[in-house]
């Protein structure tokens, strides 16, 4: 039995409620995605009954499409070939259970797969949200925000964008609406609204700090001192912290996401990433694509606007939200 059919028993039986919920987050977030993809699929698969050079030079147009990075792409083409000769698959319906044993495993492979957060054992958790304008930091804060609530934790969160207009207004809704104390001074400087942010959590036993950090400087060296000096502010308190930084990524903005992934890694220590928005594109192969570009561990990934559709990134439900119907 191929991998896709383990992970479709996986998912059909005995789960809890919990992991089936988020199952089917997955599954309606990727729908966009799944459509586009199955349908080319299919489309091919009817084109070429059997596997021929023509087939494989379509599919790897169609993987390009998706967004899923040219190299990954290529690697991916060589690994399906290779299987294909190994195991005499002729027809093009057969290859479709290969097609996504193998995503599953060119992801893990040779894989960066610590998508955990990093909490701290002895102090509050910090975790720092960086990204350009509109990516979706504010409202990702705010959904994890409710998740964390949930889970029991005591949560701070901190307006560290002090420069776009409303934006203080926007976090400040998202603590009422989760129940969090929000920290923030209007027209201070983010470092110091940090500062007082992190204080506050060491005193009163937070157990985390979520950062919010504006999207827009002029310019990139602004950008980057901005990070330095409240890097600074924040391991003062606690040397070991920001624990994490995560960089949130706009999914329908494909390629050009990748781009600023590799943009802040020169800027500042990125250890994971937030990929936004996944359920408004069909282009969901960048997941994959992010992983070739950065190396950087997607840890979470939105899939809608509620709260339940930030979801902990995971690959075996990622693939079968891709692929269910295939
Ligand atoms: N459909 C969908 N929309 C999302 C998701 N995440 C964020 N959004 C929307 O994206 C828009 C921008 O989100 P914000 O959180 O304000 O983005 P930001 O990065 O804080 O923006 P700036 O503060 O301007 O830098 C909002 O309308 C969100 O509702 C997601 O996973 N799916
Ligand atoms: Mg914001």
């Amino acid at each position: 039995m191929g991998l896709f059919s383990k992970f479709k028993n996986l998912f059909s039986s005995n789960k809890s409620v919990e992991e089936k919920k988020d199952v089917e987050v997955y599954d309606k977030g990727l729908e966009k995605s799944r459509k586009e993809f199955v349908s080319k699929i299919s489309l091919l698969n009817s084109k070429y009954k059997k596997v021929s050079p023509e087939y494989f030079e379509e599919l790897e147009e169609i993987l390009i499409m998706a967004d899923i990075g040219v190299n990954t792409v290529m690697e991916f083409i060589d690994k399906l070939k290779k299987r294909v000769k190994h195991e005499n698959i002729e027809n093009s319906e057969d290859l479709k259970e290969v097609i996504v044993d193998e995503m599953f495993i060119i992801y893990v492979d040779n894989s960066i797969m610590v998508n955990k957060i990093n909490y701290s054992q002895t102090s509050p958790t910090v975790i720092l949200f960086v990204g350009v304008n509109g990516v979706g930091k504010t409202t990702t804060i705010g959904k994890l925000a409710s998740k964390l609530k949930e889970e029991g934790k005591k949560v701070l969160l901190v307006a560290g964008d002090t420069f776009r207009a409303g934006a203080v207004e926007q976090i400040v809704e998202w603590g009422q609406r989760t129940d969090c104390p929000v920290i923030y001074k209007e027209n201070a400087d983010p470092a110091s609204v940090v500062f007082d942010g992190v204080n506050k959590a060491v005193e009163e036993n937070y157990d985390v700090v979520l950062v919010d950090t504006a999207g827009r400087l002029q310019n990139k060296t602004n950008l980057m001192n901005e990070l330095e000096k409240i890097n600074k502010v924040i391991s003062k308190i606690i040397p070991d912290a920001p624990h994490e930084t995560l960089l949130v990524i706009d999914a329908t903005t494909g390629q050009n996401g990748i781009s600023q992934a590799k943009e802040f890694q020169k800027i500042t220590n990125i250890t994971g990433i937030v990929l936004t928005k996944l359920d408004g594109t069909a282009k969901g192969g960048i997941v994959l694509a992010i992983k070739e570009a950065v190396g950087i561990p997607v840890k979470y990934v939105g899939l809608g606007e509620t709260a339940k559709d930030l979801q902990v990134f995971d690959i075996e439900k990622y693939i079968y939200g891709l692929f269910k119907d295939m």
